[in-house]
């Protein structure tokens, strides 16, 4: 597909969506009429784009990827859709002679906030490396009608407040509703034994009507594209045969669990809840989307017999995890197939990733409620448990860790468990996070089947984390090593060889003085705060958790605070603190967390004594678009999670690959960032994860920390007293109670390293040094790295030739 355009048909293509569009000539037209009429623009030639892809893999008989998650957190798509597509200038320089900032035009866009965090945008990141990788890949979500919510603050305490993102963001979706698909829910099972076969039909269901709405992710170079399969549910029109039945209260409640499924994404990250509602929202999704695979598969096919060979689903956590037994029922059900030969085919097309070791992300579903709104899926969830168990027992595996290991125990269907039982792969998302599973969640798993388990660690998109974002350093490494780092992100390493250059050196600093002074306009304006670009930008910014522990971070500020007033002549190297953050909205102790660093701002940002030495700005409503302009302007990262809790990361890469130098502990992928730079450019600090269990089956009294540490004693007791008026008695509670993320115990160790921080800092060439290592060494973290690993390692499949060709494989 060729999508380079002249100038002269650009403008003409403009003009004619806005006429065909909006009936608006030029000179009447909206920033947000122009906006989406490029936007159409750029979705069609996507639209085309897959399309020839598409052809050519079938033609190849390319093994098709679908990836099925409940998250996609996109942000927006303008600059990368045109970015990847190789036309940004083009059109920047047709709309300049139209007198049209195409900047302007990217400020219109909402951030298509289907996400809540690190698991949805890396879903995101994905989409693109696929693309890029050659590979054809349909992502599958549902289409909410409001994504993640907008954060204000008010007085420091977070509200929510609706992010309808449609009217700006359906643009870039196309309806097709002649490929709805019906899911069905509640109802009863009729089940009759004939003579070589067992039968069940569902009856008296819910029908729902699943209507999908596409939308397009080109990958550089425009060759492979990729699509989103987004449902939307839809009530089917008015039901009156049921009406006419006497069935009036299914008739109605038909219709209101229509408007209900798709409308809003659930706003926990690494928590389940266990709502009826999720539960739905999960089985909607996967039987559309496995119905939806099959249909397509029996189209090109006729047959499901071949279906691992040409097809890789992958379950993007145990969001997705009904997709085995969905899988199972339509076999079973309406293809006829026997219940061993099914199986065989489920397991061997299905992958799971895990995500995560917090316990309270583990799902897992009251059988009562399951058993109500899926009757057909529990009973084959039961048969399943059934074989398993039977299996395990026949290997002479012992009750309790049979009972451990079932999908189904204790009253509860355990996702997870059904995940490991029912895919071919499960991995981790980074080195240490896949040890943990093998050593604690899975363990039992791994003892039975050590050969399922396996790691592929996490990447992000370069291309938008650092092209995009970060124009001015992209343009400083293309002149220095070329721009093959933009299709093989390993080539950043070249950019080492200047480790010594004077020059380059400089360059880095004044990009860096140019982000950072970018964010600073930002922060003047929102929060009405003036920050000096020549302090150290220390950046927090992810979902709010105590298992992340930005409440470490803050009561160092204050303990260094308290000791700046005390020693006013002391040597400090001026310091910004900023965060971002969003806390679930039922998370109490995260909006306390969230409203003790607003008030710790309050205090520190109107006391003249400490005016010119610090700063604490908490930016309101992190999102994807706020990434792309804090990250490109931080000097120092922050990735402070107590070790084993935080599955990867993957803002510690984008921070990297901006030449950020990580402050963090051992923990997710900063074990591996560490692997690649070493002791000297990165700011290690805290416990590993085996001195965390260590420490915890020793017994750990944070009391004694705060006896014997007085920077610690001297910050809490302030708090105590109330910060800006306000009380964190629970704060305090939770650090000198039991300290559930043992922050105390890091403390001192967090200290050290904000100390050698600002120490380094202060020797320019060194610090610059470390950022430069930082950018050569982040090629490994680079989505289309961990794309190939999936597709090697787990989903056997080999991209569509030709879509690739400047990619290494
Ligand atoms: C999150 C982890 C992160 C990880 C992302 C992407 C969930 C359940 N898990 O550490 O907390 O980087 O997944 O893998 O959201």
């Amino acid at each position: 597909m060729e999508y380079r355009h002249s100038v002269q048909q650009i403008k003409k293509q403009i003009l004619a969506k806005l006429e065909h569009n909006y009936g608006v000539g030029l000179e009447n037209a909206t920033n947000d009429q122009l906006y989406k009429s490029v936007a159409l623009i750029a979705r069609e030639m996507m639209e085309q784009g897959r399309s020839e892809f598409i052809a050519e893999a079938e033609k190849k008989g390319t093994k098709q990827v679908y990836y099925l998650c409940m998250e996609f957190l996109l942000g927006r798509s303008l600059k990368n859709t045109l970015f990847n597509l190789g036309v940004e200038e083009s059109f920047r320089e047709a709309l300049q002679q139209m007198d049209v900032k195409l900047d302007a035009l990217y400020e219109c866009e909402p951030d298509a906030g289907l996400g809540n965090g690190g698991l949805g945008r890396l879903a995101a990141c994905f989409m693109d490396a696929l693309a890029t990788g050659g590979y054809p890949a349909t992502g599958y979500s549902l289409c909410y009608e409001y994504g993640i919510f907008r954060q204000k603050l008010v007085d420091g305490w977070q509200t929510e407040l609706p992010d309808f993102w449609l009217p700006g963001g359906r643009i870039w979706l196309r309806e097709i509703p002649e490929k709805a698909v019906e899911v069905h829910f509640r109802g009863h099972v009729e089940e009759s034994w004939h003579e070589s076969y067992h039968q069940a039909i569902h009856k008296d269901y819910t029908t729902i009507l699943a209507v999908p709405c596409d939308m397009f992710i080109a990958g550089m170079d425009g060759s492979g594209v990729s699509r989103l399969r987004l449902w939307k549910s839809k009530g089917q029109e008015f039901d009156m045969g049921l009406f006419n039945s006497g069935n009036y209260m299914r008739a109605m409640e038909q219709n209101a669990m229509a408007e209900s499924i798709t409308k809003v994404l659930y706003p926990e990250d690494n928590h389940s809840e266990g709502k009826s509602l999720r539960l739905t929202q999960q089985y909607f999704l996967v039987s559309a989307s496995i119905q939806d695979i099959i249909r397509t598969h029996l189209f090109k096919y006729s047959t499901l017999d071949n279906l691992p060979e040409r097809v890789a689903i992958h379950l993007n956590d145990t969001h997705p995890v009904l997709a085995i037994p969905e899988l199972m029922r339509i076999m079973l059900d309406e293809c006829g197939y026997d219940w061993d030969r099914a199986w065989d085919l489920t397991t061997r097309t299905i992958a799971y990733t895990n995500h995560t070791v917090m316990k309270e992300a583990l799902e897992c579903w009251n059988e009562d409620l399951f058993r109500m709104q899926l009757p057909r899926i529990y009973q084959i969830i039961e048969e399943i448990n059934r074989r398993f168990c039977q299996q395990m027992h026949d290997l002479g595996v012992d009750g309790y860790k049979v009972g451990r290991m079932a999908p189904l125990n204790d009253g509860y269907v355990k996702m997870a468990n059904l995940a490991v039982v029912g895919s071919h792969c499960v991995n981790g998302v980074s080195g240490l996070h896949s040890e943990i599973l093998k050593e604690t969640v899975f363990h039992d798993f791994y003892t039975e089947m050590p050969d399922k388990f396996t790691n592929v660690t996490n990447g992000i998109a370069h291309r938008r984390w650092l092209n995009q974002s970060n124009p001015q350093l992209a343009a400083l490494l293309t002149q220095k090593i070329g721009s093959g780092y933009i299709y093989d992100a390993s080539q950043l390493k070249k950019f080492e060889a200047f480790k010594a250059d004077k020059a380059v050196l400089q360059q880095l600093a004044k990009i860096k003085r140019s982000n950072k002074e970018r964010l600073a306009e930002y922060i003047k304006r929102e929060n009405n705060l003036v920050l000096d670009p020549d302090s150290i930008f220390d950046v927090q910014v992810k979902r709010m958790h105590e298992y992340k522990r930005q409440h470490l971070n803050a009561l160092n500020i204050l303990a260094t605070y308290l000791w700046l007033k005390d020693n006013p002549n002391a040597e400090f190297t001026p310091h910004t603190y900023i965060f971002g953050a969003k806390a679930a909205p039922g998370y109490y102790f995260a909006k306390q967390m969230i409203r003790f660093i607003y008030d710790l701002g309050e205090v520190i940002n109107n006391d003249p004594a400490v005016k010119d030495k610090m700063k604490v700005v908490y930016v309101e409503d992190y999102r994807v678009t706020l990434a792309e302009l804090l990250i490109p302007a931080a000097d120092i990262s922050e990735q402070i999670s107590l070790a084993g809790t935080e599955a990867s990361g993957t803002s510690n890469m984008k921070f990297m690959i901006n030449g950020a130098v990580t402050l963090g502990t051992l923990d997710g992928a900063n074990v591996e960032i560490h692997d690649s730079v070493g002791d000297d450019n990165m700011l290690l600090f805290g416990m590993t994860t085996p001195e965390v269990e260590n420490l915890r089956s020793a017994g750990y009294h944070p009391d004694q920390i705060y006896y014997n540490n007085p920077a610690v004693h001297r910050a809490i007791d302030f708090m105590r007293g109330g910060v800006n008026g306000v009380d964190f008695g629970d704060i305090v509670n939770s650090l000198t109670g039991n300290d559930p993320y043992m922050v105390l115990a890091d403390f001192d160790s967090y200290q050290r390293a904000q100390a050698k921080a600002m120490q380094l800092y202060g020797d320019e060439k060194t610090w610059q040094q470390m950022c430069l290592v930082n950018i050569a060494n982040s090629g490994r973290f680079a989505a289309d790295r961990a794309i190939r690993e999936y597709a090697e390692n787990i989903w056997h499949c080999t991209p569509c030739e030709g879509k690739n060709s400047k990619l290494m494989h």
